[in-house]
């Protein structure tokens, strides 16, 4: 009976450093106790890349060209119908897909995180609650620093140089305009245990719903 049930497609999203992983995680340690739940990146369907290095460093990454969307439209129906699948897996050091995949099993819930997942159409379609995390730019520049240094390897200035280029003008002209699709704008995104305690009792309900409490 339970693996004729859709699973519940939550999507989380916002600009880089907003926040998002942390409200993903967040979620993420509230079921994992109960409830089969997993974590779906978008950031691991980024294309695949024969370019050299130099010019890998090059590619907008904040555009929704740079991502294989038609993969991972293809892999979240699979998880829909209850198949598996070998997650792509990207590496940040090198600007590209590794030649790793990690395989995984479905689940109930499945949290869908990233910079663009409201880009396209066909994929919003296949999320139940769609959540935009909306985080002062100043602060994202802030955190993007901190984090891309230590675990991104990256210098300041190519931080710097990257965020004037791609990031800043990539997030307004693509990103932003994806909050009118969102069911949830959440400020502050991993400080506001509010909207993620609403969260949970909302995916919960739904569980509820379907018979997979
Ligand atoms: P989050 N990104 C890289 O810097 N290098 C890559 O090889 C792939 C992605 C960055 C991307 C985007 N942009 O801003 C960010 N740039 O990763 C998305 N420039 O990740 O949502 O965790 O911040
Ligand atoms: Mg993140």
């Amino acid at each position: 009976m339970t693996e004729l049930q859709k699973p519940i497609v939550i999507g989380i999203t916002g600009g880089s450093a907003s926040g998002k992983t942390t409200v993903a995680h967040a979620i993420f340690e509230h079921f994992s106790k109960n409830s089969s739940i997993m974590l779906l990146e978008q950031d691991s369907y980024y294309k695949a890349s024969d370019l050299p290095f130099a010019q890998r460093k090059l590619i907008n990454y904040d555009h929704p060209l740079a991502f294989d969307t038609e993969l991972l439209i293809s892999d979240l129906k699979k998880l829909l119908r209850r198949e598996s699948i070998d997650k792509p897996v990207y590496d940040y050091t090198i600007h590209n897909r590794s030649e790793e995949t990690v395989h995984v099993e479905p689940k109930d819930v499945i949290i869908l995180e990233g910079i663009l997942i409201l880009d396209d159409e066909e994929l919003r379609n296949l999320m139940d609650i769609k959540v935009f995390v909306d985080t002062d730019d100043d602060i994202r520049v802030i955190r993007r620093i901190q984090r891309d240094m230590i675990e991104r390897g990256r210098s300041l200035e190519n931080i710097i140089q990257q965020y004037r280029a791609t990031v800043k003008p990539m997030y307004h002209e693509f990103i932003e305009p994806t909050k009118r699709y969102a069911d949830l704008i959440v400020p502050e995104g991993g400080e506001n245990q509010v909207a993620i305690d609403l969260l949970a009792t909302k995916i919960q309900a739904i569980l509820n719903d379907r018979g997979l409490a």
